[in-house]
């Protein structure tokens, strides 16, 4: 007979300790958890003797068993033999898993702890019936937790188990609870291997009330997070050129009709220039950098752009504010990794910052593209410009990487350089206009992405045609101001690509020489 399916989805792991579980009884926790919803429970207790551990696992079977839910013991097989129950989970410093699964058989539930590929795989053709991969993010419940991998590390993790075609199921540990555990999910969902559940300790067993807590939870493991509701979709991918360049000027019209914020976070060398480029291309823009702010800001309907320009401890942690209040609210952000590549510290930042939240389009240069994919090539770049970063890529390598990040994260992604990359995942638009100029002057780059989040707050249906239309936009107003008799230089031709990026928009609007610009 085959082993009855478990239902991994919402993991309950128990915590006997004062610090988590306070004065409260464990049994009457899990019950009020299994009320709640949750679907598995693993008995954890790595202090009691091993009389207590059986007797309680005894009074907490009971309980599971009248719930119909499978009781997994922490690292005890002997215990498990004692209480009767489903299985037992084991780590990595524990009894093995061929020696567990001898003394257990073959129709005990074995889950075991892994955090890197080389434990996966030893664990999936070992024959354990689940992994638990963590540490997703940092925790105080677990002590000397081995490494944190955040939501890039699982993703990395399920794309080898898809790839393996290995039948294991997955649950994943480490510091989930109720603000992150939607994203989690849906980020981590790969090609053809999502999570089997979620597992978590204080989000149940510390909340002052367990089973509304469970039950919250178990809402949200079925409840796509809100930014999902508009991220770019399979039919979404590749649509012909013409197709999305007819879109343009009705993309356009739309930022002029609707006026979007334009929150931007961002250096202090690019400030004016990009609210210049946002009153101009028709968005109302703000530059703010207090994460504390971005709550009441995200209620107005428009983007976010987080330009790491200048990244800072603090200034990290106000965009991950940031960042989250956009994710709650299901309102576009723009991520601009700037000098991704230059130094450890933005290398850090990125990981930081793409596992503390979504972003729906991430725009950068050749180096900064290639420093967000993780277990990608290691760049050095010298500064924040794009110039020739060593391990610079063919051009088809490039528009590969730029679509394996745009798949992997679920979103649209531009590589900037003399030719523009965008795509969301599928297939990659080629941007040719634009002129020297614009590498001349400081902060065109970082004011692209301004431009983007207009059109994305604008027209957030459709991200990928709003991405396009901002690009197209951009580059075509820079040619058409280097062309200009008045504009002898970068300097001159400033205001000029502000009064072209102005003229393009307004004849948009009064839908007047949109040929003229769109046959470029
Ligand atoms: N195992 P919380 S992290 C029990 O990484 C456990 O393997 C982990 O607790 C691992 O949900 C962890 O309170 C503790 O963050 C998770």
């Amino acid at each position: 007979m085959p082993k009855p399916e478990v239902d991994y989805s919402l993991y309950l792991v128990t915590d006997s300790t004062p610090a988590i579980l306070g004065n409260a009884d464990i049994c009457e926790v899990v019950e009020a958890a299994l009320k709640g919803g949750v679907t598995c429970v693993q008995y954890r207790d790595k202090t009691s003797d091993t009389g207590v551990l059986v007797a309680t696992g005894r009074k907490l079977h009971q309980i599971t068993q009248r719930y119909n839910i499978p009781l997994l013991i922490n690292d005890r097989v002997d215990v498990a033999l004692a209480v009767g129950c489903e299985g037992v989970h084991i780590g990595q410093d524990d009894l093995d898993l061929p020696t567990a699964r001898k003394i257990l058989g073959e129709d005990a539930i074995i889950g075991v702890t892994a955090s890197n590929i080389a434990e996966i795989e030893a664990a999936a053709r070992g024959g354990a019936d689940y992994l638990g991969i963590g540490t997703v993010f940092a925790t105080a419940t677990k002590e000397n937790t081995k490494s944190i991998i955040g939501v890039e590390g699982l993703q990395e993790i399920l794309l080898k188990i898809a790839a393996e075609k290995w039948p294991v199921k997955t649950v994943c540990i480490g510091g989930i609870n109720a603000s992150n555990i939607s994203r989690v999910i849906w980020q981590s969902n790969g090609k053809g291997k999502s999570l089997d559940g979620v597992a978590v300790v204080s989000a149940i067993m510390a909340a002052r009330d367990p089973e509304a807590a469970s039950k919250e939870l178990a809402q949200l493991v079925k409840s796509p997070p809100a930014f999902a509701r508009s991220a770019p979709t399979i039919g979404q991918q590749s649509r012909s050129p013409k197709e999305l360049l007819s879109m343009v000027p009705y993309i356009i019209k739309a930022v002029d009709n609707k006026k979007p914020l334009s929150h931007n976070m961002t250096n202090l060398v690019v400030q004016n220039f990009a609210a210049n480029v946002a009153l101009n291309v028709g968005a109302s823009p703000i530059m703010a950098n207090y994460g504390e702010e971005a709550k009441d800001l995200a209620s107005l309907g428009g983007a976010l752009v987080i330009n790491m320009g200048t990244v800072t401890p603090d200034g990290l942690t106000n965009y991950l504010k940031a960042l989250k209040a956009y994710n709650d609210a299901g309102q576009p952000v723009v991520y601009d990794p700037v000098g991704a590549g230059a130094t450890a510290v933005r290398r850090s930042a990125t990981r930081t910052i793409l596992g503390g939240g979504y972003a729906d389009v991430i725009k950068g240069n050749q180096s900064e593209i290639l420093s967000c994919i993780p277990g990608g090539p290691a760049i050095q770049q010298r500064g924040v410009d794009g110039g020739d970063p060593s391990g610079a890529s063919s051009p088809r390598e490039l528009a590969l990487a730029t679509r394996e990040l745009a798949r992997l994260r679920r979103c649209v992604v531009v590589t900037t350089g003399k030719t523009d990359l965008v795509t969301a995942g599928g297939s990659v638009y080629a941007v040719d206009n634009g002129h020297a100029y614009l590498g001349m002057v400081t902060g065109t780059g970082c004011c692209l992405g301004t431009t983007i989040s207009a059109m994305v707050a604008a027209h957030p249906n459709d991200k990928l045609a709003a991405t396009l239309a901002g690009v197209l936009l951009y580059n075509i107003a820079a040619e058409i101001a280097a062309e200009r008799a008045d504009v002898r230089g970068p300097g001159t031709f400033v205001p000029a690509f502000l009064d072209e990026l102005y003229n393009a928009r307004i004849a948009a609007v009064k839908g007047s020489g949109e040929d003229a610009w769109l046959k470029r």
